[in-house]
């Protein structure tokens, strides 16, 4: 049976004791801005996130700091880049991605490569669909909670053009987040950008971002996509010839068994490639 322990093991093996580079986005809208907000610039007199040491709040810093309330920003972005974009009430208005790895990693290489991680973050999602630094809203580091992570906030904006032609930038989460894989394509992205930086570090298998190590059935089933397997497997016939001996047939089997465990590999590649996808946490994008 396959699960995010095995396939992390299996990997450890071949690659050593390799650390992420995780990268997830959240969608927001208008009514959800500001709390995530007061979590970020720490506003809370109480916090209810219980992973939140105070004594080390001191640590934390901002590489692009917001004067004012998200939903203020917000609408002080609008006016002055002018953004154009249908907005309803319910609209997805924000984006959050969050970057992090393991605390072994951070300890590893230490407080001021750290910066350079985030820094190299924040530099990623400026370059990325050409997004432009102007659409970071915030960017801040948190040394407060369990592991080192950035809460890095932008506006999802793509530079187009209107009906007559005129270059515009509109606001248009859809369009930002348009491929139906865009969350392996940012996953990918935001490797080969930190690779090229040089951190080593794997591409995201962000085990410790969801406590799950186990997939149902159903899910294992709907990754593995079990129902072509099974035709698969069917469609392996024996070519036995018409008086087979005991060797016909045992060459025969031994070829069946080979070719079932090179689909069963094919699978197992394609699972741990997918299996970041299916986490709840990454259902959004
Ligand atoms: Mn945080």
């Amino acid at each position: 049976m396959l699960d995010i322990e095995t396939i992390s093991r299996a990997k450890k093996e071949v690659h050593g004791d390799m650390s992420y580079a995780i990268v997830r986005n959240e969608k927001l809208t208008r009514a959800e801005i500001n709390g995530k907000g007061t979590h970020n610039d720490r506003k809370a007199k109480n916090h209810t996130n219980k992973d939140i040491d105070p004594t080390r709040t001191h640590l934390n810093y901002y590489i692009k700091k917001n004067e004012q309330s998200y939903t203020k920003e917000f609408d002080k972005y609008m006016k002055e880049n002018d953004l154009q974009g249908h907005l309803r009430s319910n609209s997805i208005i924000m984006c959050q991605m969050v970057f992090t790895s393991d605390q072994a990693f951070f300890d590893k290489i230490g407080e001021k490569e750290t910066r350079r991680f985030f820094e190299t973050a924040y530099k990623f999602v400026c370059e990325y669909k050409n997004l432009g630094e102007q659409y970071i809203l915030s960017a801040k580091v948190h040394n407060d909670e369990d592991t080192p992570h950035m809460h890095l906030v932008f506006l999802p904006v793509v530079h187009t053009k209107d009906k007559k032609g005129n270059d515009i930038d509109k606001l248009a989460c859809s369009e930002f987040w348009k491929e139906k894989d865009s969350y392996r394509r940012l996953q990918n992205a935001f490797y080969e950008y930190i690779i090229l930086h040089n951190f080593e570090l794997e591409r995201g298998l962000p085990k410790e971002e969801t406590n799950r190590t186990h997939l149902s059935i159903e899910e294992y089933k709907k990754i593995t996509n079990y129902e072509k397997t099974k035709e698969i497997l069917q469609d392996i016939t024996l070519e036995l010839p018409e008086v087979p001996s005991i060797e016909d047939f045992n060459r025969v089997v031994f070829k069946r068994n080979e070719k079932i465990q090179k689909e069963i590999e094919k699978r197992f590649e394609r699972v741990y490639n997918n299996i970041i996808l299916l986490m709840p946490a990454y259902r959004g994008v």
